[in-house]
């Protein structure tokens, strides 16, 4: 067929036509050929992961070479002055891999590794990485000396140090988290603001800002005013227009290009001071380019009684660092609270505002405020501490250093002092030791990760809980003040000897409890028990939220497929009780991997009839293989 010369057509005829064709191509293709994996949802699972937080600038200089970089005054060799540049970069995290790998860490976040404004601003460098000029390329200070740091133009080479950090991480079988900020670019250096880079050419400028790229609206002056807190400038940073979509489309961009290089997980700056709208968009496109992608957002002093912080985790599509709980710890922990463990308490009892409040990333300390060892230096506190996060409900995160029992308390550990250079690589230190052990726990027992929080004795200073999921059971004593013995304490444990995963000392578990359990000062049991795990071709991980059950209640998923019954209420999966608010389990798909099902959630309650939801039944296709998540919501129930 001789096809007409498109010169006929006008433009837009011919447009028209191209598209159709394209479709029609859609159309008469096989079902066999419709990628079924859009289909369904490809969920990472975090909540095994032990996180690691390095200060890139302050971890280990790898590479002499690369530490003067373009401008050499803003690095300081003899690592005196706090703001500036000290050599840190990604040859020395390599460096570090297996270190990090043997204390039991899985996941690694870094500091920004975007190109920075390479200028002081109030005689500080951007060591930190905030300070972004060109979100598409890698700040030449990190990598090798003459390496290309544009994303875009080694696509296909993928030979920077950076890539041999992520090649190295997925080779240990280990995550890289990068840091991201979306809110703001750079501040006011020597008269250039806000200068923004498409990997290399100048695309935005705050005082030349023609393509409206940025708010204009001067610095917050009132922090209750949620309008001013989204749109004025922080501390004196260029803060992105995001109603404009092309800013929209280059940020987007350039996280996605990080993402095809192997970045495993997000962490995001500052979403405090931008409109959860935004945030819907960003992390849905994210989730369409890497389903598998994990993203955990900085809202600053997030809180469980902060209705803003709670719909945020709840609603942007990402969870959020456990500020709340950081502040109890140090509270309870570092500053000696008259309340003690009773603060702490106060949080994991507002659990349920949260929809996932075993995905909350939990921390002691972190680059923005004083070591805990500089509010209390005592390291049986610490370990006391570490033990909490890396066994309560969360994700935890350690700061850099806290293993080697790094702090400087100049300006009582305010920041930078906060951000020392790493000095010591011990591995016998009892923190590196107790955070091996208990990582090892929670990858192990998905008590710990996955399980319901359960107080079993609860003084200011003695805390007993016990984390519990299926026949799966960790129990954790805490204490924070002096020898003491407790008379008898519930464990959930079965009956026998169990021994301690950190001192190896045994205790003797009778009808479910301990008798005269012995605390020493400062001492941290933990006994873990794992039970029967769930296997199959397909775990599906149903979250079910808004579910407000009495005792005797208990939920269980219903469906058209044999795993949930046939439709028989009396054969549905069941789930398990985490808290007020939320429902969970891992559902073995054997036989219907793979094919289209319907359920919908049920409540059965002894002695009466149970209740359905009232709602058209959800329908899905299976992963053939692997681990999805489904995350609902309860639809009031009818009782039939
Ligand atoms: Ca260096
Ligand atoms: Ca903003």
């Amino acid at each position: 067929m001789v096809k007409t010369p498109p010169s006929l057509y006008s433009a837009g005829q011919y447009q028209v036509e191209n598209a159709n064709a394209e479709v029609e191509a859609l159309v008469e293709a096989p079902a066999s050929e419709i990628n079924l994996e859009f289909l369904y949802t490809r969920d990472i699972e975090f909540r095994q992961e032990t996180i690691y937080f390095v200060v890139v600038d302050r971890f280990y200089d790898g590479d002499r070479d690369n530490s003067e970089g373009h401008n050499p005054e803003l690095y300081d060799p003899q690592g005196e002055d706090w703001g500036k540049y000290w050599g840190g970069d990604l040859q020395g995290v390599i460096d570090k891999l297996d270190y990090l790998k043997d204390m039991g860490v899985s996941a690694i976040w870094l500091t920004p590794l975007f190109e920075q404004v390479e200028e002081l601003f109030v005689g500080n460098a951007a060591m930190h990485g905030y300070w972004t000029k060109d979100f598409k390329r890698i700040n030449p200070r990190y990598i090798g000396k003459g390496e290309n740091p544009s994303l875009n133009n080694t696509q296909s080479t993928k030979d920077t140090t950076f890539d041999r950090l992520i090649a190295e991480l997925h080779k240990r079988k280990m995550k890289l988290i990068l840091d991201i900020v979306c809110n703001h670019s750079s501040p006011d250096t020597q008269g250039s603001k806000g200068e923004l880079y498409d990997d290399g050419i100048k695309i935005a400028d705050f005082h030349n800002d023609v393509n409206h790229w940025y708010h204009h609206y001067g610095e917050v002056q009132n922090w209750e005013d949620e309008w001013q807190v989204q749109n004025c400038e922080l501390a004196g940073l260029a803060t992105f227009n995001e109603n404009n979509v092309e800013y929209r489309n280059y940020i987007k961009l350039a996280i996605k290009q990080w993402l095809d290089r192997g970045v495993d997980a997000l962490r995001v700056d500052t979403v405090k001071h931008m409109p959860i709208w935004f945030w819907q968009e960003f992390t849905s496109d994210m989730y369409n380019h890497k389903p598998e992608v994990f993203i955990f957002g900085e809202w600053i002093y997030s809180h469980p009684s902060d209705d803003r912080s709670v719909e945020f985790a709840n609603n942007s599509g990402m969870t959020i660092l456990d500020f709340g709980l950081c502040v109890a710890i140090r509270a309870a922990l570092a500053q000696g609270a008259e309340g003690g463990f009773h603060v702490i308490q106060e949080i994991f009892d507002q659990d349920d505002r949260y929809n996932g409040a075993t995905e909350l990333v939990t921390f002691i300390d972190n680059h923005d405020m004083p070591r805990f060892q500089s509010l209390n230096p005592d390291p049986a506190m610490l370990k006391v501490a570490i033990a909490l996060i890396m066994t309560s409900r969360g994700i935890p995160c350690i700061y850099y250093g806290t293993e080697q029992y790094l702090h400087n308390d100049t300006d009582g550990g305010n920041d930078p002092y906060n951000r020392p250079m790493m000095e010591n690589w011990d591995t016998d230190t009892d923190i590196y030791r107790y955070i091996r052990l208990l990582s090892g726990v929670r990858r192990l027992n998905p008590a710990v990760s996955m399980g319901s929080h359960w107080a079993k004795y609860l003084t200011p200073d003695v805390y007993c809980y016990v984390r519990r999921y299926r026949s799966s059971v960790c129990f954790v004593a805490l204490n924070r003040g002096e020898d003491v013995t407790i008379p008898e304490v519930p464990t959930d444990l079965p009956d026998g000897e169990h021994t301690c995963v950190v001192t190896r000392n045994k205790y003797e578990v009778k009808d479910g409890k301990i008798y005269d359990l012995q605390l020493e000062a400062r001492g941290v049991i933990v006994l873990s028990h794992v039970g029967e795990r769930v296997k199959a071709q397909t775990i599906i991980r149903a979250q079910l939220n808004g579910v407000h059950t009495q005792p005797g209640e208990t939920i269980v998923v219903v469906g058209d497929c044999p795993e949930l019954g046939n439709w028989d209420i009396s054969k549905g999966y069941p789930l398990e009780y985490i808290n007020s608010n939320t429902w969970f389990g891992e559902i073995p798909f054997n036989e219907s991997a793979g094919k289209l099902i319907s359920y919908k959630y049920a409540m059965w309650r002894e002695g009466q009839s149970p209740l359905r939801e009232n709602t058209l039944n959800r329908r899905w296709v299976v992963a053939k293989e692997g681990t999805v998540k489904w995350r609902d919501t309860w639809v009031s129930g009818r009782e039939s």
